[in-house]
Order: C-alpha cells, then structure tokens, then sequence
C-alpha cells in the first residue's frame, strides 16, 4: 500500500541534494567510479593477464622509476610491507584527485568522464610497457576505464538530476544511495574475483603443474648430528618455506606455467640453446644446502634463509650452449623482466651454482621463483638468485649493467661474514644465572671457523659452534652466560675459515651489503 501522505522521514530522502550535500555526493561518486574503474580492470587482468591490472601496472612502473634513497626508505620502514605502503600509497593518491574528479562532475560530465579516461591511459600506458606487456595488456585499463565512467556518469546524474528539469522528484537523496551502494558492491565484488583469479593462477603454478621431478642423482652432504642445537628462539637450521624471507619487485608474483617455460641462453656463446622444463629435467639434477642471504639484509635483520634445493648445475646448462671466454658476465632474466649479472667465473670455478627446481622437498613455490629460479652460493641474492627465470645471457660486465647495478649497487657482491643474536631478544628482561646465548652466522663458500661474544665491551668468549654439512651454509652457535644483575650488551663476532673476522665498522646495505656486530640490549634482574 501507498502512503497517501509521505511521512518525514520519507520527505527528508525525497528532498532534492543541494549545496554542500550536493558537492559531497559529487565527490563520493567520483571516489566510487574509480574504485569501480581500479576494481573492474584488475577483475578483467584475472582473466586475461595479472599484472595487466592497472593498478598493479602502475605500482610496479614506480618502483622501477624509484630513487634508490626511496626504496632503501621504503624496505627499512615497511621491510616486507613495502609493497602493501606502496599500493595504499598510490590509492590514497587516487582517491584524492577521484573526490576532484567528481567535484568536476558537477560542472561538465563529459570533462569528469575524460578525467577518468586520462587514467585508464595512464594504467593502459604502464600495462604495456611492463615486459609481460603485449597488447592484450590494455585490455584491463580500457573495460575499467569504461565501467568507471558508466559509474560516475550515473551517480552525477542522480546527484543533478536530468538536464532542464532542475526540481525533478528523482534528484533525490534516496536514488543517489541506492546508485552509490550498487556501485560500491560492483567494486568490491569484482576487486574480490580479481585478487581471487590471480590467487588461484599462482596456487596451480605452485603446485608444480604436474610436472614430475626426478629425484637428483647427486645427493647433498649428509647434515651430522649436531647441526640442530635445538635451543628456544634460535633460529633452525633449514628455515620452512612458508617462512622464508621474500625479496623482490613483483607487485603480482609472476605465473609461468610448466608446460609454457622456455630457458634461453644465448649472446656470447657457440650455440644458442633453447631448453622446455621437460628439457631441463633431463640433465642430472643435484641437490645441495645453501643460505641464501639478501644485500638488503640490516646487521640482526631476518632477510636470510637457508634451505635444501634441487636443481641442475649452471654450469652444465652453460655447458650445452658452450661459454665463450671473453664473457665474463652472466646476465639472467626473469619473466618479469629484472635482470640480475653473475660473474661467469663463481658458475665455472667449482661451486654449487644452479638452476633450482625444488626448495626443501617441494617444487618451488610461486614466490621463490617457480618454476625455475637460479641460486648460487656465496653471493648476495640481487647477483644471483634470479626467481622466474626465462633467460641467460653471456656478456661482459663492460657491455651491460643489470637492474640493481643501474641503480647504484655493486656489480659484484659476495656475501659478508655476519653473525646474528637470535636469543636472548632485544630488550628482553631475565633472571640472573646460566644463560643461553645463541645465534647463526654465515660466511657461505668460505665456512664459519668462530663465534665470539662479549659482554659489555669485555673480553671476547669464544661460542661453540654447531656441526654443518658444508661451508655454504649458516652455522649455528651457543655460549653459556653466567648472567648477573644489571643492564648488559651484548655482541657477537664471527670468523671466516680463511681467518678473516668480520669487521665492527657499521655499514649500511647500499651498495655492497651491510657491516658491523650485531648487539643485543637486555636487563637481568
Ligand atoms: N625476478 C626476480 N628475482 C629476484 C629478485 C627480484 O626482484 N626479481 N630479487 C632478488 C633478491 S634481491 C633476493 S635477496 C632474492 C630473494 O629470494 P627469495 O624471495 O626467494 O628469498 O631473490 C632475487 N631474485
Ligand atoms: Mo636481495
């Protein structure tokens, strides 16, 4: 049943928006279309190609053309956050000049409508330029851009009512509501199917998509008894995948099925060789423990991992392609497009370096690399560890410089001697007696030969050091404490087998990797 007359309330929602009203409304339809806009495209990148996503595309199109100072900034800050800051960075940014654009709207829709077009070209522009790229990749921008405008068009509209009928009954508070809801229930919903489908990709690539892997045929180092001290709050010896550190600039971690994986390799070689995962597999696979340390990595800080990888040696992949002398620089890419230069000696001189294809008994997962990642012992991530690798390239270090080398780090990074406290914690308040002091240190292809601690700028005591099964991996150690009352630091110092002890002179990450002994302030009561 109609009511014959409407009732206040019912007057109050039927009254036509007008002034300040009026300019919010404008300015929350312009925040909703380009949710609906950013939401819409990164639904149709789900389908299509994820890092299409004009907002993703956008993100990682920052953080290429980002100063180094900033980046630092943002790593340190956020640590491994730093993406997140950047993508609530960026929509922070664009709700602010969305609330203009709808303000805009008032005045002209067509001029509001190119505001948000002017958008999708810029998504469209960064979708293209990424070096998954292609022409499909402005597909996303454009189906957002179009739905964004419809969305803007249609609540600017409910908000102006129709033109020449500036008292219609439709310029209402109730229509603009109900526009408004459905267009924020289309932005959340796609966004949700778009972080979904983008989700499941990388779930089934994970997975190893069916592809068997051979057991390798040359075995790691048995780990002797002993490897494992089994203290509380010291970090294990293999570190699980799940809690493996993640260093890298994907906004969207890159999905390369199995089935569609090239390796090429080629430049200065005698042939190019161009291998499938199938290929690849048929090579004898090794298997090795190796710490895998990040120059970014702050005295005490937690971006190393060490884990038990299977994977083919470097050297036999480079072997099939036949290296020519004068290239001294391996030069690997991932799918992503980041580039990462290895000197071409440490792939030949011997050591462990391959193309890993399994992480601690599982195929690599999506955010360390999978399919196919590149670890090599002894040199910081950034020289070595390319994740997603699709191509090797023999070069000079004088003909090219890779990404991080671009921005000012160096071009050849061997990993530093560094020891860290993991027990006690940092301000940790405990009761006086027998103490464990412990930690892990790594000095990966030279080995840890001693540890020492001292306490209160005393005397340096020397740790017992846990058993390894190689030099390429950290090294756990202990020392006992007779801990008395008072306000007490505590550092740590490790030695390298070739005698070297690391230095106590602080150093930040840029650009070689950080220096100094690691300290731990705590109170014993
Ligand atoms: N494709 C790609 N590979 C990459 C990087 C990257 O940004 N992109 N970062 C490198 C760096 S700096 C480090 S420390 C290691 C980290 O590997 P993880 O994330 O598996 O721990 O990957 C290396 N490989
Ligand atoms: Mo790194």
């Amino acid at each position: 049943m109609l009511p014959e007359h409407p009732t206040p309330d019912d007057a109050a929602l039927t009254r036509p928006l007008g002034g300040r009203t009026r300019r919010v409304a404008a300015a929350v339809s312009g925040l909703l279309a380009a949710a609906t806009s950013v939401a819409v495209g990164h639904l149709v990148a789900g389908l299509v190609q994820p890092a299409a996503s004009p907002l993703l595309a956008v993100g990682s199109t920052f953080i290429d053309l980002t100063p180094e100072w900033l980046k630092s900034f943002a790593i340190t800050t956020f640590g491994e956050g730093d993406k997140i800051a950047l993508l609530v960075g960026i929509a922070a940014t664009l709700a602010v000049l969305a609330l203009g654009i709808g303000l805009l709207g008032l005045r002209s829709r067509p001029l509001a409508s190119a505001a948000i077009a002017a958008f999708g070209v810029v998504g469209a522009l960064a979708a293209v330029l990424r070096p998954l790229g292609g022409p499909i990749a402005v597909l996303p921008s454009i189906v957002g851009t179009v739905a964004g405008a419809a969305v803007l068009i249609l609540l600017i509209r409910a908000v102006t009512g129709r033109r020449g009928a500036t008292q219609a009954p439709s310029r209402s508070r109730r229509r603009f509501l109900v526009a408004a809801a459905g267009a924020g229930a289309l932005a959340v919903a796609s966004g949700g199917v778009g972080v979904f489908l983008s989700g499941r990709r990388a779930a089934v690539a994970a997975a190893g998509g069916g592809v068997a892997i051979p057991a390798p045929i040359d075995l790691a180092l048995p780990v002797p008894a002993g490897t494992e001290l089994g203290l509380d709050g010291l970090t294990p010896f293999y570190t699980p995948n799940e809690r493996f550190y993640r260093v890298d600039t994907a906004l969207e971690i890159p999905v390369i099925g199995p089935a569609d994986w090239r390796l090429r390799i080629h430049g200065m070689v005698d042939r190019e060789v161009n291998l499938t995962l199938t290929e690849l597999l048929e090579l004898p696979l090794i298997e090795r423990d190796i710490t895998l340390t990040c120059v970014s990595n702050q005295v005490g800080g937690g971006y190393a991992g060490n884990a038990r990888w299977t994977g083919v040696s470097l050297a036999t992949v480079l072997g099939e392609a036949g290296v020519r002398p004068e290239a001294d620089q391996i030069v690997s890419r991932s799918i992503d497009g980041m580039t990462i230069g290895t000197p071409t000696s440490v792939a030949l001189d011997g050591r462990d370096a391959m193309l890993a294809v399994t992480m601690n008994g599982q195929p690599l997962p999506a955010v360390n690399g999978a399919p196919v990642r590149m670890i090599v012992p002894g040199l910081y991530g950034y020289v070595s560890a390319t994740k997603w690798l699709v191509d090797i390239e023999l070069t000079t270090f004088d003909a090219y410089d890779p990404y991080w080398v671009e921005r000012g780090w160096a071009d050849k990074a061997p990993i530093k001697t560094m020891t860290r406290i993991d027990t006690p914690r940092p301000l940790a308040r405990l009761a006086s007696g027998e103490l464990a002091v412990a930690g892990v240190a790594w000095a990966q292809g030279r080995g840890i030969e001693r540890v020492e601690v001292r306490v209160d700028e005393g005397p340096w005591q020397q740790a017992r050091l846990a058993q390894v099964p190689s030099a390429d991996t950290w090294r756990q150690w202990v020392w006992t404490w007779p801990a008395e009352p008072g306000r007490h630091i505590l550092e740590a110092r490790a030695t390298d087998a070739s005698g070297e002890t690391q230095t106590g002179d602080r150093a930040e990450p840029f650009p070689s990797g950080a220096t100094g002994w690691h300290s731990v302030v705590l109170t014993v009561a």
